[in-house]
Formats: C-alpha cells, structure tokens, sequence
C-alpha cells in the first residue's frame, strides 16, 4: 500500500497516522498538491494530497481512505458501527476537514508555504484567523472536552481524535499566538494524540524541513 502526499498536509499526516494505528503495511511518498507523478495522479485524479494506491485499487481524499482502511482492517475499530457515536466521529472529522483546517490554513499559508511559493505573505489575514477565527474553534473543543473526557467520541480513540489533532500541528508551524491557559484540556488533547507512535515518522519528516 502507498500513501502519497506531503507531510504538512493536514490531511496527509491524518491519513497515515490512522493507517498506522490500524497497523497497516505502507510506504509514504511525499507528493506535493497537483505533482504531476502519474502513478500519484492515477490515485488522485484532482491532484489534491493524500492519495492512496492498494495494488490496483486507488482513492483520494483523506476521509474516504479512513473509511477504505476502517472496512479492510476493523480491528481497532476507530469508526464506531453504533449509531449516535458514528454520528459525532463525522461531524468531527469534517469539522475538522473544513472549519478547522480552513483557520489553521491561513495561518500556516501566509507564515509559512507562501514565501516558499514566492508569493507576497498577507500577515494580516494571519493575524484576524489567530484571533477571530480561531478562539471559537478552541472554545468548542475545550467545551467537548469540559468533562474530562479523554478522547471526543466514548472511551477510545477514534478518527475524530486523529482528525481534530493533525491540524493543530500547522498552528505550531505557523507560529501562531494561542492563550493555551483558556484551553488546558484541548491543549492536553492535541499533545495526547499528536504524541502517539503513529504520528511520530510524519512529524519527523515535518521537523527536518520547518523545524519542531
Ligand atoms: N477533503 C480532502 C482535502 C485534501 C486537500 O485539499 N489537500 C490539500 C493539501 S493540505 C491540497 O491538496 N490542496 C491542493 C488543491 O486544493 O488543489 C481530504 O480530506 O483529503
């Protein structure tokens, strides 16, 4: 099985943390977005990173392969087969696909990925997501987690977890100014799960190039 995609990616660092967690055999292969590789592009047709290729069988976006992997490999189970927790583990992971990652996205764009791209940084667009935008996102993940609960959904990890943590990395890299004394139980959280073995080869990767 092979994973493509760049390690900064939300998405990408998502995907194959979940993959490790199900224990699955896989070579990563950086593949920045629109890479005109045509084994990558075979696999994700729009360009868009992660793509995944099982043998023949390729698919695109980060959450259908979630779901692939979950139907493989159900053992641990990280989507919940009952209703009401299925539920919340998907609104979790699109609010982190979309809400979430659409925030940390200006941040980590205008601080990071757009000098590389030679483009004009907008610091100002950085600076309205660091305190508009972003401390209501915070707040409801504080919120969720305001009864000491240790994961978002029952008493396991599970794909939310995974999605809801992988963007925070890109706030880090951004260096983006968070009051961590009005979020103790999210930053707790996002160190939990970012801390796990099957985030640790991506982060790595992520350190060599934009530093811890
Ligand atoms: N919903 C997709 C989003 C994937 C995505 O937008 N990835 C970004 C990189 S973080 C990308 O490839 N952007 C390039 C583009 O949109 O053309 C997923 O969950 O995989």
């Amino acid at each position: 099985m092979i994973i493509y995609g760049a390690s900064l990616s939300p998405f990408v660092r998502k995907t194959v943390a979940f993959a490790n967690e199900k224990s699955v055999e896989f070579e990563h292969r950086d593949r920045m977005p629109g890479a005109d590789d045509p084994e990558f592009r075979e696999c994700s047709p729009f360009g868009k990173i992660p793509g995944l290729r099982d043998g023949d069988y390729c698919l695109s976006d980060s959450t259908a392969i979630a779901h692939y992997l979950e139907a493989k490999n159900p053992d641990p189970a990280l989507i919940p087969a009952e209703a009401e927790a299925r539920g919340k583990v998907m609104w979790f992971d699109e609010f982190a696909d979309t809400i979430f990652v659409a925030v940390g996205g200006v941040i980590f764009f205008n601080r990071v990925v757009a000098t590389f791209m030679g483009q004009e940084p907008d610091e100002a667009a950085a600076v309205t997501a660091e305190t508009e935008t972003l401390p209501p996102i915070l707040a409801f993940i504080e919120k969720t987690l305001a009864d000491g609960r240790e994961w978002l959904v029952g008493d396991n990890l599970t794909l939310a977890d995974i999605a809801v943590a992988a963007p925070f990395k890109n706030l880090d890299y951004g260096r983006a100014a968070v009051d961590w004394d009005a979020y103790p139980k999210t930053q707790a959280f996002k160190d939990r799960v970012l801390g796990r073995d099957s985030f640790a080869e991506l982060l790595a990767k992520d350190a060599a190039m934009v530093g811890g």
